[in-house]
Order: C-alpha cells, then structure tokens, then sequence
C-alpha cells in the first residue's frame, strides 16, 4: 500500500487528495511539527528531511506537486491525461511551483500562519499583489473553459488547487476573480477533494 509521510494539516494534503482523487488505497504515517514548522523528528526518506514523501513499494518520491503527478499516472486519463495535454498538466504544475506557490506563503505567513506578533502586514500586502497578478491570469484562461485543460478535471487543476486551497480556506478576497471563484470551489467541493479535507479540517 502508497505511504503518505506527513499529517493533513501539511503539504501531505496535497498528496491524500490526489490519492483520493486517484481511488489509490494509502495509509498516512503521521509526521508533524515541532516549534517554529520544524519536523518533530527526522524523515531519512528525503533528503530534504521535509513531509511530504511517498513510499510506494521499492519507489520514494518528495515534492508534493511531483507525488500528484506520480499518483495521477497510476489512475492514468481523464487524470493524467496522454499527448500534448500531458505537457499542459507539465506546464500547469510548474507554473503553480514557480509562480504561484511563493506569493501563496509570503501571504499566508503574515496573515494566518505565523503568530500575530510576527506577522508583517507589508510582507502580507507584497504576497497579495503578487498573488493577484497571477489570478488575474487565471482568470482570463478559466474565462474560456471550466478546468484547465478544458471540460474535464485533471492534475493539471489539482495541482494549483490544491496550492490555492489554503487562501481559498482563509479569507482571500477573490472577488475580482469570480471565475477563480466558481473553480476552486469545484474543485475543493469534489467527493474526493471533501474526503482529504475531512482528514485536514476535521
Ligand atoms: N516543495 C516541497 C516543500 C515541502 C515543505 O516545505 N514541507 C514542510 C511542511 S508543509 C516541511 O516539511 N517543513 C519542515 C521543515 O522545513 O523543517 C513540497 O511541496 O513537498
């Protein structure tokens, strides 16, 4: 059976949704934090002693995005889809890694993550207005279908979703991009996107 190295209230989210998404059965081995988002003890599973890690069978994968990427192409289409839109589900993936997931988390930390105490509103305004510019872009590309690549649900829409779901979550004003909106509250609403964040919301 896949294990997911992590906890739900993590990156691993990302991960047990795919899972879901995928109908792949997984066990999560619990790995949270310590202090200051610090591991609370040491994962030699990656090198990067961070969660979250996949083991599946002789196989152990870390980053999050490429976890999904790796579950999706065990379920194979509509989620992995083959030929060029498998490139589309590429160059969503890295544009979610590249440029959406800094702004994600420069905004999270000083409004919700860190302690009141250390929050930084401009670090907060800086992470929005480079958010923003991003959401704008997304909004002109789901002006024209409802999931990225097109009619159908893919990894391409997990893997930003899910990187979006903690704004989403959060109170991020989403109203000058209503089509934004409508998608990730598709996406976070699917059967098995609400089984994964049972596990995180509780
Ligand atoms: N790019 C990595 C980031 C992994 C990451 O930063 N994980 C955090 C938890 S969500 C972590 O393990 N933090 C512990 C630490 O940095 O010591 C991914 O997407 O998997």
């Amino acid at each position: 059976m896949l294990k997911i190295h992590g906890i739900p209230r993590s990156r691993a989210f990302r991960c047990i949704w795919a899972a879901e998404e995928a109908g792949l059965p997984y066990e999560v081995v619990p790995l949270g934090f310590a202090p200051g988002f610090k591991l609370e003890r040491p994962l030699p599973i990656n090198p990067n002693n961070k969660i979250p890690a996949l083991e599946d069978g002789d196989l152990v994968l870390f980053e999050s995005l490429a976890i999904n990427l790796h579950l999706a192409g065990k379920a194979g289409a509509p989620l992995m889809p083959a030929g060029d839109d498998a490139s589309r589900v590429m160059q969503w993936t890295l544009w979610t890694a590249t440029e959406v997931e800094a702004p994600v988390m420069r905004w999270g930390y000083n409004t919700y993550l860190k302690p009141a105490a250390e929050r930084d509103a401009a670090e907060a305004a800086a992470g929005k207005e480079a958010l923003d510019a991003r959401l704008a872009v997304l909004e002109g590309v789901l002006a024209k279908s409802p999931f990225l690549l097109g009619d159908t649900f893919s990894v391409a829409d997990l893997n930003l979703a899910c990187v979006l779901y903690a704004p989403w979550l959060n109170g991020y004003d989403l109203a000058r991009f209503p089509k934004v909106k409508a998608w990730l509250d598709a996406c976070l609403t699917r059967p098995a996107a609400k089984r994964a964040r049972q596990q995180r919301e509780g």
